[in-house]
């Protein structure tokens, strides 16, 4: 279903020219109200009244997450406190989070698209929407839920964790919609399983995951284990929160990035140069919406590309692919660029183990090494050694053929490896610690 047929439909000629508007007042916003953007402006030789098209946009200089960090907490928004009615921060791995503000006006556009990203999926105001992801200072929790609530659905604010309450509440209100990371979709799928509750039993039909990658083949596993359609919903709180790009129901195929909102460029991560659509490399995002906090050319660190194709779902706004890991995230294994996701889909490919998985990578005499601890299926588990052997055998290979690089793989048993009720923490670079 499209919840703002206008604006989702709008003919690209007339969605740029609004873009360009809105652009224009978002850089005439930040160089008058905030110290550090015109600073940068003017180390970069450029006025706001340079921007005259889209085309401008890359001659402004790029905002980074050390940039918030460095402004912290409220250095970058361009209003007065008593205007903001809402804070949230990520938490990244070393130091103090991120922190971003909201202006009421920005709650209220953030609950649209967050209603139309719902909608997109399916979701109507008839559905009973299990929000699993955290409240809190993380965005996920009441983005989703105010999106919800505008769309006229039922939230069921149950937030992550309490996994055996969850399933119960689930199968009892009979929720019809999961909102969640796949990583904790997963273990409430295995944790209904041991509690003896079939997937018919539920009236779940989507799941909505996000804030993490996954891999397609995990999203298979999901939607087998659930009986449901998992879709992708991508965002950060830097530039809003869940809802920024979302894959609609009738495609299930890219994401799609609300353009009336956000302006979205594919850098090469070590150059800087704008890349042409298509072309994979690094997601920066430019909103053009947002009072308190608004930020020009964000380095999202997230990869992927631009699909310029028009979507069959009648949507005009462009979709980014799914993301296929962070440029920090990328493990350089003697040489050798690897994303954790690629390591997934080839597990995930592999019968006899579950979707359970942890990579260590080390430095041992200067050379690096990398273990994949993956568990192993009931069924397997119970069979002769040799056949386990086998099978890590095998894993060796497979990852020796794609990548060239002879990686150990140790069995674990079935349900030994962590699980999460927020975003997974699969990788341990022991080089970095
Ligand atoms: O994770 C917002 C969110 C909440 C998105 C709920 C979707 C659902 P942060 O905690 O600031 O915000 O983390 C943002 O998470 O830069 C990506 O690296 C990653 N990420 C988010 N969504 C996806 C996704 C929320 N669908 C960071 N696929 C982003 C892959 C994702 N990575």
């Amino acid at each position: 279903m499209i919840y703002n047929d206008e604006m989702e439909t709008l003919p690209r000629e007339a969605l740029e020219a609004l873009q360009l508007k809105r652009l224009q007042n978002t850089v005439e916003r930040v160089y008058n109200l905030v110290p550090f953007y015109r600073r940068k402006f003017e180390e970069a030789k450029v006025k706001p009244e340079d921007i005259k098209s889209l085309d401008d946009l890359k001659r402004l200089p790029f905002t980074t997450k050390q940039d918030l960090r460095d402004n912290y907490p409220f250095g970058l928004f361009t209003i007065p406190l008593e205007q903001v009615v809402r804070v949230h921060a990520s938490s990244g791995t070393t130091g103090k989070p991120t922190v971003v503000g909201y202006s009421k006006r920005d709650v209220d556009v953030w609950s649209d698209l967050m209603a139309r990203s719902l909608a997109a999926t399916g979701v109507t105001k008839g559905d009973i929407i299990q929000n699993a992801y955290g409240y809190g200072l993380f965005t996920g929790g009441l983005g989703v839920h105010y999106g919800g609530e505008r769309l006229g659905a039922t939230v069921i604010p149950i937030s992550g964790g309490n996994t055996k309450k969850q399933i119960m509440i689930m199968k009892d209100f009979g929720s019809t919609v999961l909102t969640a990371t796949p990583s904790y979709t997963l273990y409430l799928a295995e944790t209904m399983e041991e509690m003896g509750i079939k997937r018919e039993e539920l009236k779940l039909k989507v799941g909505i995951l996000g804030a993490e990658p996954w891999s397609d083949e995990m999203r298979k596993a999901i939607e087998e284990k659930l009986g449901i359609d998992a879709l992708d919903i991508y965002g950060l709180s830097e530039i809003m929160g869940p809802g920024v790009a979302i894959e609609c129901i009738e495609a299930k195929n890219g994401l799609h990035i609300w353009e009336d909102a956000f302006i979205p460029e594919i850098i090469d991560p070590e150059t800087g140069k704008v890349l042409p659509d298509g072309e994979e490399g690094e997601l920066v995002i430019t909103t053009i919406l947002k009072e308190a906090i608004p930020l020009i050319r964000y380095r999202t660190r997230d990869i992927t590309r631009i699909i310029k194709e028009p979507c069959k779902c009648g949507r005009t706004h462009r979709r980014i692919e799914r993301i296929k890991g962070r440029t920090d995230d990328m493990l350089i294994i003697r040489g050798v660029n690897i994303f954790p996701s690629q390591i997934e889909s080839l597990l995930m490919e592999t019968e006899g183990v579950e979707p359970h998985y942890q990579i260590i990578v080390d430095r041992v005499n200067n050379l690096d090494t990398m273990e994949i601890i993956v568990e192993v299926s009931e069924n397997i588990f119970s069979d002769e050694i040799k056949h386990l052997q086998k099978l890590k055998e095998r894993i060796e290979k497979d990852i020796k053929d794609l990548y060239g690089i002879t990686v150990k793989v140790t069995l674990s048993e079935p349900k030994t490896l962590q699980r999460f009720e927020g975003k997974a923490k699969r990788v341990i670079d022991k080089r970095k610690i």
